[in-house]
């Protein structure tokens, strides 16, 4: 394919005759059977959903092409959304592939550098906020509701709509759907469309099962979890920093109608599912995306019997995102050596340092 996902599956999507179809080649991204990892839970079917494999390196492009093809067709002017980061990467990206000026409101200080770096590349116009970013989603919805410009968080229904694609892809690929999907839950509107997607492909006759959808969130912002808002939220994995969800709602539907959960795991537990996920299968996500992975460990340690299930772990967004976290989280394994085969084979051949 690499048509993009409005082309691919226009008959899902809200498309007319006068909507662009327009991509940067996001979507139809590998589903990557694991060689390691699966065994050491006991699930012979482990799959890894890498959509940092997307153009601007997170699932966040799915949703933002349908969002600005959407804006194309109804004539705006610009665009504008709140973000932990990829969000506003995405924005940035398509805005400058669409000739459209964009606004990004971020908090201050809590987002990665790769993000930063991308809509510092992009062109973005970029409004930092005394805050987090609860509160940068409350400006820039009120500001785009008094003003003509188009909000492009996921509270704009075209975001979800092209998010959905993803789990299309998955029942592609697998013939069917998955017995679980994991999932890191953040402003939730992802696993609200992943389990539309479900649901439509199943309806379209696609696929006879649904999956139970897991839904995992980080320990110190949890609201979902907790039942109630989180004031200051905390957690390593700054994409998911977010204390009051947009789509709390809709991770709830998935949640209770397909059988799943949405629970909670510490920023130890992410940082392990990071390192493990490298160094194990040679998948470098970010820390927001192997919570999907810790949140399997989580199940597996409290007695989920996986022996014959199918599994998918979706890891949203690439570790290059967050370069800092990978140095600083890794025991460092760079050694200085001289310049000489002598020194080399000491250090490889001979005993390891
Ligand atoms: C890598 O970019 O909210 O539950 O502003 O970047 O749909 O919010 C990002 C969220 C998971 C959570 N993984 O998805 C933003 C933003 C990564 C993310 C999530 C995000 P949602």
């Amino acid at each position: 394919m690499g048509v993009g996902v409005l082309t691919a599956y226009a008959d899902f999507l809200p498309v007319t005759p006068d909507t662009p179809l327009i991509s940067m080649g996001e979507g139809d991204t590998p589903l990557v059977r694991s060689r390691r990892l699966g065994a050491t839970i006991g699930c012979d079917e482990l799959y890894f959903k890498l959509e940092g494999c997307n153009p601007t390196g997170s699932f966040k492009d799915r949703g933002m092409v349908v969002a600005m093809a959407k804006a194309l067709e109804e004539g705006s002017k610009a665009v504008m959304c709140a973000s932990t980061g990829n969000t506003s990467a995405s924005a940035a990206a398509y805005s400058a592939y669409c000739d459209l000026p964009s606004f990004v409101i971020i908090p201050k200080g809590e987002v990665a550098m790769g993000k930063l770096a991308q809509a510092m590349a992009y062109g973005a116009r970029i409004l930092m906020v005394n805050g987090n970013f609860d509160s940068a989603l409350n400006l820039a919805r009120d500001f785009t509701e008094s003003h003509p410009v188009t909000l492009v968080n996921s509270l704009n229904p075209h975001r979800l709509q092209g998010q959905k694609t993803a789990a299309f892809e998955i029942v592609d690929t697998l013939g069917g759907s998955p017995d679980y999907l994991f999932i890191p839950v953040g402003n939730a509107g992802n696993i609200t469309a992943y389990w539309k997607g479900f649901k439509e492909y199943q309806s379209a006759g696609r696929s006879e099962v649904l999956p139970a959808m897991m839904g995992f969130q980080a320990e110190g912002a949890a609201p979902i979890v907790r039942g109630a808002p989180v004031a200051n939220p905390q957690t390593i994995a700054s994409a998911i920093r977010i204390g009051n969800p947009a789509s709390w709602e809709g991770a709830i539907e998935a949640r209770d109608d397909s059988g799943g959960v949405i629970d909670m795991v510490s920023d130890d537990e992410i940082l392990d599912a990071y390192r493990l996920l490298a160094s194990k299968e040679g998948i470098f996500c970010e820390p927001a995306s192997a919570v999907s992975f810790a949140g399997l460990s989580k199940m597996h340690r409290n007695g989920l019997n996986l022996s014959g299930r199918r599994v998918v772990c979706v890891l949203t967004g690439t570790g290059l995102k967050d370069p800092d976290l990978a140095v600083r989280s890794v025991s460092n394994q760079a050694t200085e050596v001289e310049p000489s085969i002598e020194a080399i084979e000491a250090l490889t051949i001979s005993g390891r340092a």
